[in-house]
């Protein structure tokens, strides 16, 4: 018999290094690529491994998220393993617990073992929906099952400059995690090379009971936090449950060669910015291009891009860029950007290194550089964005430490 897996994703995550962009939305919501979410790169991952049966388990500011997984992300209506559903947090555990909302990411699991139980799993494959990144997890289940571990976790190698920001692990020769640091000050590196340590990238595969004696068991023992790399893990190696790690760059993605090593944070707005010029490169490093690794995103109709030339001086052109449906670039040009749905670009305007979230209007001469505009704001006529920091900081816009300005979401031009 095929095994049950439930996919849980976390999808609570405040982003608050990504503001003014998770002003009004949670960072898994965040538009990227043109007509993704940030979170549809994880769902991507379990539906294109073969699980169906989605939990998205939210908390801070999720109505655009649940609005968009609930516009398009939907499967037929007569196969009940067969769905995408918001978990909201509802304080389900109230007269149990006296508490408030989700107090980690493992009490996010712990309040809802109650779907866990009702699904029947026999694995739970808990992600993080903040990263980008496409992962075979029907591969990390097989290694999962042929080891007979109680616990696998997605294991990144990460400079040990960088590796104070994540849970370390270290590992024996047959990848069995033996300690488990969650930031340490000063992390371990890897035997083998001790200028990088083995990060998690807070992917785990938990077989049932493990998980359900762990969370009993750690969120009722500890008087800490109640977060999986914090408490759960260390937990789990204290009670001497198998918890072994799975060698990203060896999880193999269909029409793609190894080592898979593409996995971003796209947590601040340089790095947001510098993800999303990788996709407008000539050879990117992450392919959004890829047949065998179908990147599925809320199913929003849209009309077809247009381009308008309308004379010699009024070329609609782009170069190096990316065009979701209903973008219409009549007599302006575009240049290494990024443009969600129906964005218009009107004569005369130069747009160069933005990223344009849906509905924005670059209005006639407009000229903006290194800019991201959140939805449906009207850049006025003649306006200048990106090139005078001292006047887009006076403006209200955010600047960047790399200087990438944004401008947010209901900004207002005043009308002089
Ligand atoms: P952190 O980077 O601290 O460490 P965390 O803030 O715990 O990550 O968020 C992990 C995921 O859970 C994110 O997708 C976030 O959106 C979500 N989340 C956070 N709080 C939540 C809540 N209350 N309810 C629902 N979802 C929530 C973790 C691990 C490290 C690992 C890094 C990898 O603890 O060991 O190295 O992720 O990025
Ligand atoms: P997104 O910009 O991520 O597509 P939506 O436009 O769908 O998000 O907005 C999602 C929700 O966010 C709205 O239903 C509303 O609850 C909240 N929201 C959006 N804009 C504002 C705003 N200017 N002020 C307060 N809440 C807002």
């Amino acid at each position: 018999m095929k095994p049950r897996v439930l996919g849980m994703i976390l999808a609570g995550g405040q982003g608050s290094r990504l503001a003014p962009l998770t002003s009004l939305r949670s960072k898994p919501s965040v538009p990227f690529a043109s007509k993704y979410r940030i979170i549809d790169f994880a769902i991507n991952n379990l539906i294109n491994s073969g699980i169906f049966s989605v939990y998205v388990l939210t908390q801070y500011k999720a109505q655009s998220l649940t609005e968009h997984i609930s516009r398009g992300w939907r499967f037929g209506t007569f196969l009940p393993d067969y769905f995408i559903t918001v978990v909201p947090a509802q304080m389900t555990l109230y007269e149990e617990l006296g508490a408030a909302w989700y107090r980690g990411t493992a009490d996010a699991v712990y309040q809802n073992l109650n779907l866990v139980r009702d699904y029947d799993a026999d694995y739970v494959a808990i992600l993080s929906g903040d990263h980008i990144y496409k992962m075979n997890l029907e591969d990390m289940l097989q290694k999962h099952i042929d080891s007979k571990a109680d616990i696998s976790i997605a294991a990144y190698p990460m400079p040990r400059s960088e590796a104070h920001r994540f849970g370390v692990m270290g590992v024996d020769g047959a990848g069995r995690i033996q300690e488990f640091m969650e930031k340490p000050a000063d992390p371990p590196g890897m035997p083998e090379n001790p200028e990088l340590s083995l990060t998690s990238m807070g992917n785990y595969i938990f077989s049932r009971k493990a998980l359900m004696e762990l969370l009993d068991t750690s969120i009722n023992d500890t008087d800490q936090g109640f977060d999986f790399g914090q408490d759960v893990i260390p937990h789990a190696l204290r009670s001497d449950y198998h918890v072994q790690a799975y060698d990203f760059h060896q999880n193999p993605i269909p029409g793609q060669e190894l080592p898979n090593t593409y996995w971003r944070d796209v947590g601040t707005i340089d790095a947001y910015f510098e993800a999303s010029m990788d996709l407008v490169s000539v050879k990117p490093d992450f392919g959004l291009y890829n047949p065998k690794w179908p990147l599925r995103t809320s199913s929003e109709f849209s009309p077809p891009a247009k381009f308008v030339h309308e004379s010699e001086g009024r070329k609609g052109q782009a170069f190096n860029s990316i065009l979701a449906g209903g973008v219409i670039i009549s007599g302006g040009t575009v240049r290494d950007s990024v443009l969600s749905r129906d964005v218009r670009v009107n004569s005369y305007s130069l747009v160069e290194q933005c990223v344009l979230f849906d509905g924005v209007e670059v209005g006639r001469g407009a000229q903006l550089r290194r800019v991201i505009v959140d939805k449906d704001v009207c850049i006025p006529a003649n306006m200048r964005i990106g090139y005078d920091h001292t006047e887009d900081l006076a403006r209200g816009f955010t600047v960047s430490e790399g200087g990438v300005v944004v401008v947010p979401k209901g900004y207002q031009f005043s009308r002089t």
